[in-house]
């Protein structure tokens, strides 16, 4: 019998109201896993109640804030005794290596005791103020009911990015996770309530975007939404919560340079290159999409970074050896496979990939691929294209790259490989995007803030910086002079 997952909404599972759902599968074998509630309306609002009574609610509302920080270090304990299963359910859910995903449910647990240890650091200050009778000070409040939609790439990490701020800042959360990937964040919502998270605080409803998600974006009672996902959804997403004015904190979309400079080691340069598009199969919003390389080293990167790319074991994810899973689901592969396509027909050249490999399994896999002869004007250099595809181009002077990266909509991250310090610093100034990394590829940590620039996103995630995210400022004033008002 296949398994049927509900929403989990009030500290327990709760069927659909319509009573329908949807079926999951496994993209590397394509096997059914399980099917998921397909919410709609009526079980948004019920999930959004739930969060907005517990909200109100003693057991709650009540709670100290070193109280709150206590259950979120016990998720974070919980998490790190269900590691295994969790890596395991989420790489079954979207194809990501089990070797990666067991990285990954390291580092989970870093998020959760990070924003416990924060809670009770939320703090206002006390103002000066230009009359000695008054005392201003401000206050930092929860927000209320939060609404976090996520995406299917990195299920737990990105739900956990946002779940673990805003409940040490106090709200109360209902997550849409992606219709691909339902499995692991309903889990985690298991693991609160074991936790000792009242009733109502974490709310799970699965389901569609178009349904569910638009469900819990139009909601009345909702304070916030919290979104990862594609520019197009999240700009959609932002221009209905502020015609409401709710506040929303977007990661977006984007297609991150990745710039090595004559002066690098060109060894380490070609490994971060080949890390930073090629890991998780590309589909990663840091993904190095956009290569360039100076002129002088620009053949032996492309030598360097081609041939590791043919030696890429492509298989299996749940085998350890294995280094290239299969994308997420079938549309994502068509739309990579597309992709190169269109390079092709605006004169790229596949110099590597491009194709589906032959696999023993017959999920939706893609072969590592390097293009080159492409530019700036191209699609497949402009659009985002969330799979294993790196664009590599040449380029002369620092002025010239620092144009060519700065050149594109997003502005999510950057990397740099030199070893002149100056230019360093330099570059890092310049480019215009959130997180730039020198002689390393994607680096994260939950203490780091980071902030998508242009159409990358709106507000900050990780970091001190996205607790705020989820308070509103209080600003108080007290008259001390009975005789003055
Ligand atoms: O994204 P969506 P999809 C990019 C990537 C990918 C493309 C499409 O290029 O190929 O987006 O992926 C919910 N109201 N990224 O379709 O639509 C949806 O159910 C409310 C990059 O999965 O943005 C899911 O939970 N919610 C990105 C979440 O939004 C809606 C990661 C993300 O889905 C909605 C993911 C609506 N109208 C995709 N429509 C990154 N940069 O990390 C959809 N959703």
């Amino acid at each position: 019998m296949t398994l049927r997952l509900d929403h989990y909404i009030n500290g327990k599972y709760e069927r659909p109201a319509a009573e329908e759902y949807f079926e999951s599968y496994n993209p590397a074998t394509l096997e059914l896993l399980y099917e998921a509630a397909r919410g709609d309306k009526d079980d948004v609002e019920k999930a959004v109640d739930a969060a907005s009574m517990a909200f109100k609610s003693a057991s709650w509302k009540n709670l100290s804030a070193t109280q709150r920080g206590h259950l979120l270090r016990r998720l974070g304990d919980l998490v790190v005794q269900h590691a295994d299963e969790l890596a395991m359910l989420e790489s079954q859910d979207n194809g990501k290596l089990l070797r990666e995903m067991k990285g990954q449910l390291q580092t989970l647990p870093e998020y959760l005791y990070y924003y416990a240890g924060l809670a009770d650091k939320v703090q206002g200050a006390v103002v000066p103020s230009s009359n000695i009778a008054i005392v201003n000070f401000t206050e930092r409040e929860p927000l209320g009911v939060v609404g976090a939609i996520t995406p299917w790439n990195s299920p737990l990490t990105l739900t956990v990015s946002k779940l673990a701020p805003a409940l040490a800042a106090g709200n109360t959360l209902v997550i849409k996770p992606s219709e691909y990937t339902s499995r692991t964040v309903l889990r985690l919502a298991e693991l609160a309530t074991e936790a000792g998270f009242p009733q109502g605080v974490i709310n799970v409803v699965t389901g569609y975007g178009a349904e569910a998600g638009a469900a819990l974006v139009e909601s009345r009672e909702l304070a916030k939404i919290s979104f990862t996902g594609s520019t197009q959804t999240g700009s959609r997403i932002a221009s209905q919560t502020a015609a409401r004015f709710v506040g929303s904190t977007l990661e977006l979309g984007g297609k991150s340079p990745n710039i090595v400079f004559e002066d690098a080691n060109i060894h380490n340069a070609s490994m971060g290159v080949v890390a930073g598009i090629f890991a998780a199969a590309g589909q990663t919003c840091i993904a190095g999409s956009r290569v360039f390389a100076h002129r002088s080293v620009y053949e032996e990167l492309v030598d360097k970074v081609s041939e590791r790319a043919q030696t890429i074991k492509i298989g299996n994810p749940l085998e350890e050896t294995t280094e290239l899973g299969p994308l997420a689901f079938q549309d994502q592969l068509e739309k990579v496979e597309s992709y190169v396509n269109i390079g092709r027909e605006e004169g790229a050249t596949v110099v590597t990939g491009g194709t589906r490999p032959d696999t023993e399994l017959p999920g939706y896999f893609f072969s590592p691929t390097v293009l080159t002869d492409v530019n700036n004007d191209m699609k497949v250099v402009r659009e985002e294209i969330f799979g294993p595809v790196a664009a590599i181009m040449p380029f002369d002077t620092e002025e010239e790259v620092l144009a060519l990266a700065n050149d594109t909509e997003y502005g999510l991250a950057a990397g740099v490989w030199t070893q002149n310090l100056a230019r360093a610093h330099r570059m890092a100034k310049k480019l215009e995007a959130g997180t730039i990394w020198v002689n390393t590829y994607r680096a994260m940590s939950p203490m780091s803030p980071r902030q998508g620039f242009k159409s990358s996103g709106v507000g900050i995630e990780h970091g001190i910086e996205s607790m705020y995210e989820y308070t509103r400022l209080k600003s108080i004033w007290i008259n001390t002079d009975e005789d003055a008002v």
